[in-house]
């Protein structure tokens, strides 16, 4: 990683911590959720930067990949926990950040177990960590609000134009040895709940990433390897039916479904990205 690098990961982070904040500001009970998302990227795109993938808007028992689809008709409840999870990229270089948004304000406690794991991850985070210990402050931080984590979800690397690559980063000491150092960028994202602490996949959640650039060179050209969303197709080709059909009866096109924790249990997630550089640890989505 050089400077010019660093750079474009900082502009990509401060992005989408404004759109973080944008987001907060439109998410309203009674609200279609489509509409927020296109609102949300819109701003992106206002503010000089791409969506890296589509504005996740779960609800809930779902703990993540649920984007509104074209024409949907779903609406913020005032029983929601939404999980707004939002990406940016410049040139290629992604900021990956979420916060959970509690509509009926009962649900303070639960929010309070994943973003203090998150907090606490990034007080004790330094070059030479292993992940094994983030995975404890994260887990610990939940325990102490007496929920769980999820045990089958986990933070991930970045590199350009891919979202999940190289380490994971469990939310739970896993005996890992690998360490985080210099040249890294990566996502921690402690999900808490009150279920069981695992989740499965579910029905089609409006995600789509290309598996082989070369099927789909029209649509490569546009969203590269990263998720992009069924309103996206609907908004960038003249005859986006023909399209869709294409792409989900294709099997190098990956159909992210949606996740829901395994005994329906509510789910809080918080998230940043983190670049490690000269020894010196930026958390890119903070804003400041
Ligand atoms: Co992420």
């Amino acid at each position: 990683m050089d400077a010019e690098i660093l750079e474009k990961y900082l502009r990509a982070g401060k992005i989408a911590s404004s759109a973080i904040e944008y987001g907060k500001s439109i998410i309203k009970v009674g609200e279609r959720a489509e509409k927020i998302a296109d609102e949300i990227d819109s701003f992106i795109i206002s503010k000089g930067g791409k969506p890296a993938f589509p504005v996740n808007l779960s609800r809930n028992d779902e703990a993540a990949h649920y984007s509104p689809g074209f024409n949907d008709d779903r609406r913020i409840s005032n029983n929601d926990i939404i999980k707004l999870d939002l990406g940016v990229h410049i040139d290629g270089y992604i900021a990956d950040t979420a916060i959970s948004i509690d509509m009926s304000g009962k649900n303070e406690k639960l929010l309070n177990a994943s973003r203090h794991a998150l907090e606490n991850v990034a007080r004790n985070l330094r070059p030479g960590i292993t992940l094994n210990d983030i995975g404890e402050i994260i887990e610990n931080s939940i325990n102490f609000f007496n929920y769980k984590p999820i045990y089958n979800l986990t933070g991930h690397q970045l590199d350009r134009y891919i979202l999940h690559t190289g380490m994971s980063f469990p939310n739970y000491p896993s005996g890992e040895k690998d360490i985080v150092k210099n040249g890294m960028a990566f996502a921690i994202e402690p999900f808490a709940t009150d279920g069981m602490g695992l989740i499965k996949e579910g029905k089609f959640g409006n995600i789509l990433m290309l598996m082989d650039e070369k099927e789909f060179p029209e649509v490569y050209e546009k969203y590269h390897s990263l998720p992009f969303s069924v309103r996206w197709v609907y908004r960038d080709f003249s005859q986006p039916e023909k399209i869709m059909e294409k792409l989900m009866n294709s099997r190098k096109v990956k159909k992210f479904g949606i996740l829901v924790e395994k005994k329906h249990g509510n789910v809080s997630q918080h998230e940043h990205t983190f670049v490690i550089f000269n020894d010196r640890i930026y958390i890119t989505t903070l804003l400041k």
